[in-house]
C-alpha cells in the first residue's frame, strides 16, 4: 500500500513546476498520435493550406510519434500559459498580437521549462529532457487535447475551460515513466452553437469551422512571409493589425476578460517608443537591435516596414513617411507605401 504521506511522482512534479513558476496541466506517455490526427494534418498540407511553411512538411515527419525525434522520451509534460492581455501596439496606432507585445514566450515559457527539467534531474527523477515551446515538431495542440487541458476550438485554437483560447502551449519531453494525470475538470464546455470566431475573420480565412486556410490568415501574412507581397484583396481587411491578429481569440466568449498578464510578459520597450512612422526610417540593423527579445524581429526589418505602410494607409496617417518611404532602398517597402498613398 502507498503511503499517503510520502508525494506521488505526479505530486512531484507538480510541486517543482510550481517552484519555476509553471502549472502543470498533465502529463502523459509518449505513445503515438492516433492515425486520424495524421491523416488530418496530411490532407491540410496536401491541399496547400500551409502556404510557404515548409517546416511543417518537417514536423510532419516526426509529428506522430516524439520518439522519432527524441528517443529517450517516455512522457510528455503539458503546460499552457495565459497570456490575454489589453490590447497594445505601436504608439499611436498600430496593433501588434497581444502574445508580442512583451518578451518573446519562447523565451518566457522556454527558460522555466529548461529550469523545471534541471531540478526534476536533480530531484532524481529523471535524466534527459527537452523543453519545446512552438518551434519543435511537436503538435502542440494535439497533445493538449489529449492531456484534456482544453479542447479545439472552431478557430482551431486551444480553448482552456477559464482562460479561453488566449493560452500560449509548452511541453517537456522527459525520459522517465511517470503515471498519467489530467488536470481535475473546472468547468465542462464546448463551442456549441457559437460561431463567433467564424464570423469575426476580417479576412474570412476559415474554409469551415475547424480548418483554417493559413495563407489567408493575417498572422501568417504579416509575420511569416516577410519577404513577398501582401496579396492585394487582404490589406484594407488587415485595418491596424500591424504583427499578427487576435480577432479569433478576442471575440471567443471563453477566457477571464479581467485578467491583465502584463506583469508575467512586460511591455516591450521599442513599442513604446516608436510609432510607425518612426519604424519607416529604421535601418536594418538599429531595428533588429531595438526589437531584441521580441517576437516581431520574426517579421524581419523588410515585412514589418511593408506591414507598417499597409496600416498607415489603412488608417490614412503618416503621409510625410509614406512619401519618404517612396524612395526607399527595399522595392518591397516603395510597393507598399505606394498603395498607401492611394489609400488617402
Ligand atoms: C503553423 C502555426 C500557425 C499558422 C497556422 C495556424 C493553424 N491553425 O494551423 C499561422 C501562422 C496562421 C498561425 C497563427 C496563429 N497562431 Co500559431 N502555430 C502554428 C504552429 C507552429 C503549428 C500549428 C499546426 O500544426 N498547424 C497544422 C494544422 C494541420 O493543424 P490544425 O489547425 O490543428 O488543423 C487541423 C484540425 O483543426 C483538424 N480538425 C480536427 N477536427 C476537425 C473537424 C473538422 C470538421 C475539420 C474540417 C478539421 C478538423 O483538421 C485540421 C487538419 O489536420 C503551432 C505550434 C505547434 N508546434 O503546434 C502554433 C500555435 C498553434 N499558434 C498559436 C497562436 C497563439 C497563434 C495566433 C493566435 C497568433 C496571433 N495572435 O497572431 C494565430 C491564431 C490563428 C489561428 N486561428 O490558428 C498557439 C495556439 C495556442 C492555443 N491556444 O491553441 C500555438 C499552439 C503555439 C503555442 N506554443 O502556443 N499559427
Amino acid at each position: 500500500m502507498s503511503n499517503p504521506a510520502v508525494p506521488s511522482l505526479v505530486e512531484l512534479v507538480q510541486k517543482l513546476s510550481a517552484e519555476v513558476g509553471l502549472e502543470l496541466r498533465a502529463i502523459l506517455p509518449a505513445t503515438e498520435l492516433d492515425k486520424e490526427v495524421i491523416n488530418r494534418f496530411d490532407s491540410w498540407l496536401d491541399s496547400g493550406f500551409a502556404g510557404e511553411m515548409n517546416y511543417l512538411k518537417r514536423a510532419r515527419e516526426v509529428g506522430a510519434d516524439l520518439r522519432q525525434w527524441k528517443a529517450w522520451t517516455q512522457s510528455v509534460a503539458l503546460f499552457a500559459l495565459p497570456y490575454r492581455r489589453p490590447p497594445g501596439g505601436f504608439r499611436n496606432g498600430g496593433r501588434v498580437a497581444s502574445y508580442a507585445l512583451g518578451t518573446d514566450y519562447h523565451n518566457v515559457i522556454g527558460r522555466k521549462l529548461k529550469k523545471l527539467g534541471k531540478r526534476l534531474q536533480k530531484a532524481g527523477i529523471c535524466q534527459a529532457s527537452r523543453a519545446t515551446v512552438d518551434a519543435a515538431p511537436v503538435l502542440e495542440r494535439e497533445w493538449a487535447i489529449r492531456g484534456e487541458v482544453g479542447w479545439r476550438g472552431k478557430n482551431t485554437l486551444l480553448i482552456h475551460p477559464n482562460h479561453g483560447p488566449m493560452v500560449m502551449l509548452g511541453e517537456l519531453l522527459l525520459d522517465c515513466d511517470v503515471p498519467a494525470w489530467t488536470q481535475p475538470k473546472t468547468r465542462n464546455a464546448t463551442c456549441g452553437s457559437c460561431t463567433s470566431c467564424i464570423d469575426v475573420c476580417p479576412t474570412s480565412a476559415f474554409n469551415t469551422e475547424y480548418q483554417l486556410d493559413a495563407r489567408k490568415c493575417i498572422s501568417y501574412f504579416t509575420i511569416e512571409v516577410s519577404d513577398k507581397e501582401i496579396p492585394l484583396e487582404f490589406r484594407s481587411k488587415m485595418r491596424d493589425w500591424v504583427f499578427g491578429c487576435d480577432e479569433c481569440s478576442t471575440i471567443c466568449p471563453f477566457g477571464d476578460e479581467k485578467a491583465d498578464f502584463d506583469a508575467d510578459w512586460g511591455r516591450h520597450p521599442a513599442l513604446q517608443q516608436l510609432s510607425l512612422e518612426d519604424l519607416l526610417t529604421t535601418y536594418e540593423q538599429d531595428f533588429h537591435k531595438l526589437f531584441t527579445g521580441s517576437p516581431i524581429r520574426r517579421a524581419g526589418w523588410e515585412g514589418m516596414l511593408r506591414n507598417a505602410c499597409v496600416v498607415l494607409g489603412n488608417l490614412k496617417k503618416g503621409e510625410k513617411a509614406l512619401k519618404n518611404a517612396l524612395d526607399h532602398q527595399s522595392d518591397l517597402v516603395k510597393e507598399h507605401a505606394d498603395w498607401a498613398l492611394a489609400q488617402f
